[in-house]
């Protein structure tokens, strides 16, 4: 609690019992831009530019804005998208060409009576801007345990299987469909993620996750996106099942109470 006071941060934390998924169809879809506060327009969520600002504002698109900034991106009401397009400007505090825009960040707590070693994380990668350059561009995903972001010690990046990469990389700068598959010209990767191992969240605890938003190498970047998040536990983990005395004799009581085999 102290760290959320010290935070100036008094929503409470987003309890994980097990499942999580975020749509992020609430996101404003009118206006070209909307107000955001950190951890309450999303409860969990938190925006920051490179330099650790906490963002109050991003912008909202169908993906022809080319102004750097976080985004609310969609078509219309009914689907939105949460992310980014990069710049040098102020907003991200000046970063440089290929280098860290700032930082989509989920921050979860562990509801349950024990460590949580395993979890499931799929999402969709939205690209709804196409910036012009051939560079590329690419979003990873990172996670670490803290009580607030500049609490975590250490960030960890996740595998392969959780970065994606703008599928539209060619021809003008443009607006891209993020809803529609590469297939058909559209910028929506649906199937990003896995299992994240060896996370050791203990419960009470508070993890970190955050998908880091970059300025492309060269030329103006693309606006990337992510959406429809599903987070569950998985995998074998440190967990203890609720136990009625019958299940906490020792061990070698267990042992001994199976009958020597006849041979
Ligand atoms: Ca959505
Ligand atoms: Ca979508």
């Amino acid at each position: 609690m102290l760290s959320l006071v010290s935070a100036g941060v008094l929503s409470a934390p987003v309890p994980f019992g097990g499942t999580y998924s975020q749509d992020f169809n609430s996101l404003a879809s009118a206006g070209s831009t909307s107000a955001w506060t950190n951890d309450s327009t999303l409860p969990g969520w938190s925006l920051f530019a490179q330099n650790g600002t906490a963002i109050a504002q991003i912008a909202v698109s169908t993906g022809s804005s080319t102004s750097g900034s976080f985004y609310s991106f969609g078509a219309d009401a009914n689907d939105r998208a949460l992310g980014a397009l990069g710049s040098g400007g102020a907003y991200f505090g000046a970063p440089a060409s290929g280098a860290v825009a700032g930082w989509i960040a989920l921050a979860l707590v562990n509801s349950t009576d024990a460590t949580i070693d395993a979890l499931r994380v799929q999402f969709a990668g939205e690209q709804w801007r196409y910036g012009g350059s051939t560079a590329g561009q690419s979003m990873t995903l990172e996670w670490g345990i803290g009580d607030s972001f500049a609490a975590v010690q250490s960030w960890i990046a996740a595998s392969d299987l959780f970065t994606w990469t703008a599928p539209v990389s060619t021809g003008t700068a443009r607006a891209v469909d993020g809803n529609t598959l590469p297939a058909n010209g559209g910028g929506r990767m649906p199937q990003v993620g896995g299992d994240l191992s060896n996370l050791g969240w203990e419960a009470g605890k508070t993890l970190w996750l955050r998908w880091v938003q970059k300025r492309t190498a060269t030329g103006a970047s693309n606006g990337l996106s992510i959406d429809d998040l599903v987070i569950e536990k998985a995998g074998t983990d440190t967990t203890r099942p609720r136990c009625n005395p019958a299940c906490q004799r020792p061990m070698q009581s267990v042992w001994q109470s199976i009958p020597a085999p006849t041979r």
